[in-house]
């Protein structure tokens, strides 16, 4: 494991939220957009996820291979992927400078299986200090909608649902509090999205969020 006090010098964002709020989508049009203005690399990837390693404990969990064990057993599979994907990948690219944009991370353990889950806030403290340090993301943009809206979008895909997205309402529903909660707890690092509207009008929100809170990224100007 490499020093989780390493400082970095790149910028890490963070989206998350509930099932089908459009994380995936603003990852990928936020990469365009800071592509498009910076002179420097942007990662994209994705939790669980984004190492190989860390790919392969995301097929497992999302197969319900641990939810017979409980919250506290899923989380500490959640922090092992996690470990790996800094390890290899998140602590690296931000040790060179560059952005790193990522599909859900600390939030949604705490709000998965900590909130919604019922796992005590003290075990997933210890967690975070053991697993990720002082890598903390710069910007977290919580996309809010209403649990019904995001499900109805992820089974429009018609994928089936994983198990997670198979949890009832009432679960979905302590998902979208505990994410407002975080981001009421930290304002300065979490910035609400209203992500119920068109993906232009997320894409803007969230361009506006970026030169507000992160003005150096916004401002770089176009590509030479
Ligand atoms: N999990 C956990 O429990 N603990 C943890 O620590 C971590 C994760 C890190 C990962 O699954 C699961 O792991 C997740 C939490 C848990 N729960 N589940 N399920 P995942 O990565 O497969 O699922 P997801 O993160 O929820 O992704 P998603 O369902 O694909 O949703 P999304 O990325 O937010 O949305 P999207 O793919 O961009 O959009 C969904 C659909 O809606 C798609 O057809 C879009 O074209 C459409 N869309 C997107 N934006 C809009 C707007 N604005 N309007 C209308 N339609 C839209």
């Amino acid at each position: 494991m490499q020093e989780s006090e390493t400082p970095a010098g790149g910028v890490f964002i963070t989206l998350e939220g509930g099932e089908g709020a459009g994380k995936s989508t603003q990852v990928s049009r936020l990469a365009a957009r800071l592509r498009a203005r910076t002179n420097h690399p942007v990662v994209t990837t994705r939790e669980p996820g984004g190492s190989p390693y860390a790919e392969e404990i995301r097929a497992a969990v999302l197969a319900g291979a641990a939810k017979p064990y409980g919250p506290f057993a899923e989380a500490l599979l959640f922090s092992a992927a996690r470990l790996d994907h800094l390890d290899r990948l998140i602590r690296p690219a931000l040790v060179r400078g560059e952005t790193v944009i990522c599909d859900r991370f600390i939030d949604s353990t705490r709000a998965y299986q900590g909130a919604a889950g019922g796992l005590d806030p003290a075990v997933l403290n210890a967690l975070e200090r053991v697993v990720v340090g002082r890598t903390r993301p710069d910007l977290t943009l919580i996309l809010d909608l209403p649990p019904e809206t995001g499900l109805a979008r992820a089974a429009a895909r018609g994928e089936g649902q994983d198990r997670f997205e198979a949890e009832a309402l009432s679960f979905h529903a302590r998902l979208r509090a505990a994410f407002l909660d975080i981001a009421a707890r930290e304002p300065g690092r979490c910035a609400v999205i209203d992500a119920a509207a068109e993906p232009d009008a997320v894409e803007a929100a969230i361009a506006a969020t970026i030169a507000e809170r992160l003005p150096a990224l916004a401002g770089e100007g176009p590509r030479g």
